[in-house]
């Protein structure tokens, strides 16, 4: 189902016009109520009047975390708070947190692009959708709850927690679409499983997840272990939240941009020179619409490519590759630059081992120290008598570490644990745990 056909579906020319238009108005409306933005447009000499086309757009400056930051907490928002309705916080774990607002117009957009992404992963209107996205100061719970009742389906606000709650209620509820994190969606499978409850007898349809990077390799197991169809949603706060971009599932590959309300740009993180679309490179959103919080080429962090492609869906905007990490989460490993995106797609090509791993940095000697732990499936476990000094798991051990040596050039010390002994999480996975001090 399309939520929004005339939109999207609209000639990518038509679509441009609308977007300079927007960003016109958007470039305006951050340069006369944001001082920073004023400031920032100022130093570079270009002032509104000096965006005629699309490409002029290049000439503004970057809007980065650190300037969230520093005007912390509402320094950058261009309407007085009576105007604002809700705030949210960026789950950033350096530092304070981010704040972000939003006015009543600014919900009701976000609403709109949440009830597209929902219908662009297969929900309709007779849907009932279980929201597992923690609700609070994360825009996960809430923005998609709106969507879903935008959207005209059953919205389960269960929240993140109690999994055997959650269980029960996708028994006893019939929930036809999941949303959730890929790896708590895991977690859900796993205890399903442990309480002998085949997910067969679920009505799940569709899984709905973002928030973390993941690999097609987990989308394999996850869509497996639950019998449902697991697709790709990304956002950030800063930009709104979940539904800037998502994966239909008629294509299931590249996430559809939302472009009349969010202007995507790659640039090489580097030299900050725009790339063309094909090129891997760092992501960077314009807000077109937004009213408490404009953002004016944020620079995302967030590593993927645009390209466009005709769409068995019939949607026309540009579409991005599924996030490969954050440029800050890159971990540089004597020299070797891996994403642990790149590992988890060769630990989840080894059949003995389940999808749930830890990176730990470690600083015992001069050199940093990289070690990779993962579980054992639980079927092999037994078949070795549940004895992790089994010689066979060492053998896997030394393979899994020329295979990680093979494709990515690191040498790291792996450790195959017990089946459910790396912790599980309820949101976001925390899979680096970085000890170097
Ligand atoms: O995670 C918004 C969200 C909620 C998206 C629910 C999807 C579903 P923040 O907490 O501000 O917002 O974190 C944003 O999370 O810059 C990416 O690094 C990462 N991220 C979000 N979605 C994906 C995804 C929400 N599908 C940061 N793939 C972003 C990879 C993702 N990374």
């Amino acid at each position: 189902m399309i939520w929004n056909r005339e939109i999207e579906t609209l000639p990518r020319s038509l679509l441009q016009d609308l977007q300079l238009e927007r960003l016109r108005w958007s470039i305006r409306w951050a340069y006369e109520r944001v001082p920073f933005h004023r400031k920032q447009f100022d130093t570079a000499g270009s002032t509104p009047d000096s965006l005629t086309t699309l490409d002029d757009l290049r000439r503004f400056p970057f809007m980065l975390k650190s300037h969230l930051r520093e005007h912390y907490p509402d320094g950058l928002f261009a309407v007085p708070k009576s105007e604002i309705v809700r705030i949210h916080a960026s789950s950033g774990t350096k530092g304070k947190p981010t704040i972000v607002g939003y006015t009543r117009e600014d919900i009701d957009v976000w609403a709109e692009v949440c009830a597209r992404s929902l219908a662009c992963g297969g929900a309709t209107p007779e849907s009932v959708v279980h929201v597992a996205y923690g609700y609070g100061l994360f825009t996960g719970g809430l923005g998609m709850h709106y969507g879903a009742e935008k959207l005209g389906a059953l919205t389960v606000p269960v929240s993140g927690g109690n999994t055997p709650r959650q269980i029960t209620l996708l028994q006893d509820l019939q929930a036809d679409v999941l949303c959730c994190t890929p790896s708590y969606a895991l977690n859900l499978a796993e205890t399903m499983y442990q309480r002998g409850i085949d997910p067969a007898t679920l009505q799940l349809h569709a899984g709905i997840f973002g928030a973390e990077p993941w690999t097609e390799g987990l989308r394999d197991q996850i869509e497996e272990k639950l019998n449902l169809k697991a697709l790709d949603i990304y956002g950030l706060s800063e930009v709104i939240g979940p539904g800037v971009s998502m994966e239909s599932i008629e294509d299931q590959h590249g996430l559809f941009i939302w472009e009349d309300h969010f202007y995507p740009e790659i640039i090489d993180p580097a030299s900050g020179e725009v790339l063309p679309y094909g090129e891997e490179g760092e992501l960077v959103f314009t807000s077109l619409t937004k009213r408490a919080f404009p953002v004016i080429r944020y620079r995302t962090g967030d590593i993927s490519t645009l390209f466009v492609e005709p769409s068995k869906s019939g949607r026309t905007m540009v579409r991005m590759e599924r996030v490969k990490g954050r440029n800050d989460d890159m971990l540089i490993i004597r020299g070797v630059n891996v994403f642990p995106s790149e590992i988890e797609r060769v630990l989840l090509q080894q059949e003995e081992l389940a999808p749930h791993y830890q990176i730990v940095l470690s600083h015992e000697t001069a050199l940093d120290q990289i070690t990779i732990r993962t579980e054992l499936t639980p079927h092999l476990y037994a078949d070795f008598s549940n004895n992790p000094d089994n010689p066979a798991i060492q053998h896997i051990t030394n393979r899994v570490r020329e295979e990680l040596e093979g494709a990515l050039g690191i040498n790291p010390a792996v450790e195959i644990w017990a089946p459910t002994t790396i912790p599980r999480n309820e949101g976001k996975a925390v899979r680096v745990l970085d000890q170097r001090g």
